[in-house]
């Protein structure tokens, strides 16, 4: 048996209990063989199996009172995975979903991109099963106060510094960085990311995720002949990834003609207005259905049982950007018989491990998660710049440093596909490229 399927079985047997955390291991695990083939090294002080376990998991209770004051109680978890390259870095989710194997997903992930974009920030994620939705500002903002009161013992800028993802955005980051700051007496910016422009933040922090995306798209379209000028983009999700990756392919020709929540999808055949979308999603925090309000001739199909009606719109290019396996085999199928013949990954692992090899054994160009979504997290790095030094660029200056990371991530990925006979297997290629970077880092750093 190989040394990456060693290890796959001992994780399995591990881990039981656990399905996401397993599935973003055996995609990682499938792809390294030829690079362990060369480094012989690894094996001898079981790299594989110290990267496959978190360094620690951190999981808290979280009380919080609601607005008829009764007890509510919630899990609270930080996973910090990796601190081989640099402080742990990786956001927080709050959605009911939320159970140790998903944020071990994520954390696991999170290792990877971070190395990717050259930036010195170690792997982790956290956040909790608590449902945002119908919750008042007063219940969001002690729901955060209550989470960060137990989290602040954890992080520090130079330890581990959370962020967005799911659920948190500019108004929750505000909260618990305010509740950090009182509890721990002392203004350190880098803490969190994310964070509003008037106490730190990062212009272009907001859009980099979603801008990200297409910088990432242009650059693989463009090594394979091909351009987003003209093309129609389906987008699944409407929040903080989805909307910014529809501002920036509509500014490349693309016309994006669906997007979706978690109840729906609309379809406006002449263009999803983002005007309407920021509108409903950013300022009234509504459902996408509310669409319809004002463009009456845009459709709009309900999702029930799980199915995802966006997967099945004609169109040449597919952007999930809302959350882990939102593309499962038969949508793969779907999407391929239609004509799509390019899919970007906003959305964490948003692709089941069968509708990957599908897509691909189907000439696919498929941009990968953990390379394609960096720029999130690269610009909370420059985020992080910015609070060190006490200074802060313009949002042109970020953009550009953006652009330029995500330029390179594809050039790296593209390099790491050739070099070990993955040709354009974009998927292989982050993999291996992000993981040279840490596995090299942890074998000089010794038993870790
Ligand atoms: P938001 O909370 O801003 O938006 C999430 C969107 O996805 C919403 O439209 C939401 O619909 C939808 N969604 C969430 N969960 C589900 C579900 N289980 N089924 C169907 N739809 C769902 O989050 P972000 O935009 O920040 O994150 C989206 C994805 O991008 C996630 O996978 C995240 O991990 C990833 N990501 C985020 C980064 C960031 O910087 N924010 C960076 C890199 C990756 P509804 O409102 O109805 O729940
Ligand atoms: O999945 C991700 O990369 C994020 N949610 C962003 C993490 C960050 O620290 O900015």
């Amino acid at each position: 048996m190989s040394y990456t399927d060693e290890v796959l079985e001992r994780v399995k047997t591990q881990n039981p209990n656990e399905p996401e955390f397993l599935q973003a291991v055996t995609e990682v695990l499938n792809t390294l063989k030829p690079v362990v083939e060369v480094h012989p090294e690894y094996q001898k002080v079981s790299l594989l199996e110290r990267l496959c376990e978190p360094e620690r998991i951190i999981s808290f209770r979280v009380p919080w009172l609601d607005d008829n004051g009764q007890v509510q109680v919630n899990k609270g978890y930080r996973i910090q995975f990796n601190g081989a390259i640099g402080p742990y870095k990786g956001g927080l989710r709050f959605h009911p979903s939320v159970n140790q194997s998903i944020m071990k997903f994520l954390a696991f992930e999170q290792v990877f991109k971070n190395s990717l974009t050259g930036l010195p920030i170690g792997g982790g994620k956290g956040g909790s099963n608590f449902d945002p939705k119908g919750k008042s500002d007063n219940e969001i903002m002690k729901f955060c106060q209550s989470f960060m009161t137990e989290l602040q013992r954890h992080i520090g800028h130079d330890c581990d510094v959370p962020a967005g993802d799911i659920g948190v955005g500019g108004r929750e980051i505000g909260y618990l960085f305010g509740q950090y700051r009182r509890i721990r007496d002392k203004y350190e910016a880098g803490v969190l990311t994310g964070k509003g422009l008037t106490y730190g933040g990062s212009l272009a922090r907001k859009e980099a995720t979603g801008f990200g995306l297409l910088y990432f798209m242009r650059e693989m379209l463009k090594a394979n002949g091909k351009d987003l000028n003209g093309k129609k983009v389906l987008i699944s999700g409407s929040g903080n990834v989805a909307i910014y990756a529809a501002q920036k392919a509509t500014e490349y020709g693309a016309k994006v003609v669906a997007m979706s929540d978690s109840n729906g999808c609309i379809y406006d055949e002449n263009g999803i207005n983002l005007d309407v979308i920021k509108k409903i999603k950013e300022v009234e925090r509504k459902r996408i259905k509310e669409y319809l309000n004002y463009v009456p001739s845009a459709k709009y199909y309900e999702d029930k049982d799980g199915f995802r009606n966006i997967w099945t719109i004609k169109a040449d290019i597919a952007l999930p950007c809302a959350t882990q396996n939102e593309i499962s085999l038969d949508a793969a199928k779907t999407l391929v018989a239609n004509g799509v013949w390019a899919v970007g990954e906003g959305a964490n692992m948003p692709t089941t491990n069968e509708a990957v090899n599908y897509l691909l054994e189907n000439k696919v160009l498929l941009a990968p998660a953990k390379a394609a979504n960096a720029g999130g997290v690269a610009t909370s790095a420059l985020e992080m710049s910015q609070n060190s030094m006490r200074y802060s660029w313009t949002f042109d200056e970020v953009n550009a440093k953006l652009d330029g990371i995500m330029t390179n991530i594809f050039k790296n990925c593209k390099e790491a596909a050739e070099e070990y006979g993955f040709g354009n297997n974009y998927v292989a290629g982050a993999n291996i490229a992000g993981f040279k970077k840490v596995a090299d880092a942890m074998y000089a750093q010794g038993l870790i």
